[in-house]
């Protein structure tokens, strides 16, 4: 293992980084213009209207901020755990950012000209302009070469040091790609047989509930993908920071072994409330939601057990004497461990949202919103933000200074406080059954609504506060790339504790996981999909399997 990423390695993932950084500028600029053109306050020229500002915010930070930063990230875990990428590693990684780059470019250009005002969703029958599908498709192709570039890298370095486990990091970083492999297979085939055929005229209809299925196969194990590198992060790196050990490696793999097997047979829990899907497989999916609970349960034990035993190691003695232990003035460990506070409750939102009966009192409420918001607007950003603070003076030969670290950590305050108004806001009013996607200038005078406009109030200040932060944010990555003093930033890696069990090499017998993952997704959703074709209305199947 090196301390360093390699210098080349380090132009990689800086350059995903910096594309992830303007997307989150561009994408929190269009969601602030969005808080006001929903609430009515504000008209934009050009007739710039909410849901093309709500589609442009979404896919800029939803799906370009986290996928660039993510496989940014992961790359120079890579090059830091098993050393400096191969010749081919590399040149995938670029090949890949360049494809990821086009995409996006020529998506967010159909998205400014409102041809792809579908939202971050692209239901349909919202349709866009073919060359805003055909983006897609680049970013999600450019991410499948990266992903083998990683996995190219790991397997090289698997055969030069045959019999041992691989370095915990990198082996999270391969379970993360081959999770996004295995769930982008249905966005592409909606994608390419349904949505692009549509969108150029080839055939007039498209089979939507069809469609509406191959996106959530892809959408909810995409909500793992922006989390598992923020486990990666809890796991690996918060152990270093704070002085102490991961507790188990072995806990650490299960829990990421389970995400692969169950994050994808899930999707029917967004669709608890469509017709067309038997109640039964609705049922199974539901139950296999449960089971993709249990290894963030795990990682929530892990990550106290850390916590008390280097608290104790330090001389804590109390119960909970170790929480005074901990660096509450380290922003690389401050900005994430609020958002680890943040998914406590972020967590138990999303179990409201899959248990069956309370799906029907918040489904496209703005209770959903909010959850999202906790989830990866705050515990998996913040978290990418603790990363940034040290990994973007790592990667540019600058070390993270003492104002840097104290403006961090008001940017993390700022980001908590603006959160807990707008999420807080729509968690609340998602309860008294307002919708999500709607703007509040739709409601006119209706006498429930009235009933929500405080709320709308409390979002706005909260969006407000937001968007300082995202400024602070903005303005410290930017020094820490150019301005910080020159020096070497630690890239923190944590040691496995020394009470931990040895790991079993079994965890890596990734024929065995993608076996028994096959298996789940074809008990999932071969009889549903098949009834969705057979009873497709006439003629709406968009294309004909037989
Ligand atoms: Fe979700 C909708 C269910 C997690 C994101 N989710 C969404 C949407 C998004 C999203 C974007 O079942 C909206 C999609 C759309 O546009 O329609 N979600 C869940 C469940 C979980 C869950 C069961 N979601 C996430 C994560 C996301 C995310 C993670 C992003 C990163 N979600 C749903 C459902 C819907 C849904 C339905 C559809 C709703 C509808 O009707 O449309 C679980 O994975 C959550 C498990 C989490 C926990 C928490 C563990 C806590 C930990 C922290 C420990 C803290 C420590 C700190 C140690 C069990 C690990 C120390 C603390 C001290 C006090 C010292």
């Amino acid at each position: 293992m090196t301390e360093f990423v390699n210098k080349k390695d380090g132009q990689l993932a800086l350059s995903h980084i910096a594309v992830a950084f303007i997307a989150l500028f561009l994408g929190a600029v269009a969601g602030l213009l969005q808080t006001f053109v929903r609430s009515g306050e504000i008209e934009l020229p050009a007739g710039i209207g909410y849901y093309q500002l709500l589609t442009a915010h979404g896919v800029l930070l939803g799906l370009v901020f986290t996928t660039f930063f993510i496989i940014g990230f992961l790359y120079s875990a890579v090059s830091r755990t098993t050393g400096a990428l191969n010749t081919f590693s590399l040149k995938a990684g670029w090949i890949g950012f360049w494809f990821m780059t086009i995409g996006t470019s020529i998506a967010t250009v159909m998205i400014l000209l409102n041809k792809a005002t579908v939202l971050y969703t692209f239901y349909a029958p919202l349709q866009a302009s073919p060359w805003f599908y055909i983006g897609l498709t680049l970013v999600v192709v450019g991410s499948w070469v990266s992903g083998i570039g990683m996995f190219h890298q790991y397997a090289a370095w698997k055969k030069e040091n045959k019999g041992k486990p691989a370095p915990l990091i990198s082996f999270m970083a391969v379970s993360t790609m081959l999770l996004w492999l295995i769930a982008t297979i249905g966005v592409a085939v909606t994608v390419l047989f349904q949505f692009i055929p549509w969108s150029f005229g080839w055939v007039d209809k498209i089979n939507i509930l069809l469609s509406r299925t191959l996106f959530w196969y892809f959408g909810h194990p995409l909500v793992y993908f922006w989390l598992l590198p923020a486990y990666m992060c809890w796991y690996v790196i918060i152990p270093k920071v704070i002085g102490g050990k991961i507790f188990s490696d072995a806990l650490a793999r299960l829990a990421f072994v389970l995400f692969i097997l169950f994050s994808i047979p899930v999707g029917f829990h967004h669709q608890i409330l469509e017709s067309g899907i038997d109640p039964f497989w609705k049922f199974i999916q539901i139950v296999l939601t449960f089971m993709v609970i249990i290894p963030s349960l795990m990682t929530a034990f892990a990550l106290f057990a850390t916590f008390e035993l280097s608290g104790r190691e330090k001389g804590a003695k109390s119960l909970f004497g170790w929480f005074k232990k901990l660096p509450w003035g380290d922003v690389r460990f401050f900005a994430p461990f609020m958002g680890m506070l943040i998914f406590i409750p972020a967590g138990a939102g999303g179990i409201v949202n899959a248990s069956h009966q309370l799906n029907q009192v918040v489904h496209n409420t703005l209770f959903v919103t909010g959850h999202f918001h906790l989830t990866v607007a705050t515990s998996v950003a913040l978290t990418f933000f603790g990363i940034s603070y040290w990994l973007i003076p790592h990667l540019t030969g600058r070390t993270l200074t003492k104002k840097m670290n104290q403006l961090g950590i008001i940017q993390t305050v700022f980001w908590t406080i603006g959160m807990f108004f707008m999420s807080g806001a729509m968690h609340t009013v998602g309860l008294l059954g307002a919708p999500r996607r709607t703007a509040f200038t739709t409601y006119g005078d209706h006498p429930e609504a009235l009933a929500w406009m405080p709320y709308k109030t409390a979002m706005a200040v909260g969006g407000a506060i937001l968007f300082v932060a995202i400024l602070l944010i903005l303005y410290i990555i930017v020094y820490l790339a150019f301005w910080a003093p020159k020096g070497q930033e630690e890239y923190p890696i944590g040691e496995v504790s020394n009470d931990a069990e040895p790991t079993p090499l079994f965890f890596e017998n990734w024929k065995l996981w993608i076996g028994i993952s096959a298996v789940l997704i074809i008990l999932a959703y071969t009889v549903p999909i098949i009834d969705m074709i057979q009873n497709a209305p006439p003629g709406s199947q968009g294309f004909k399997l037989w």
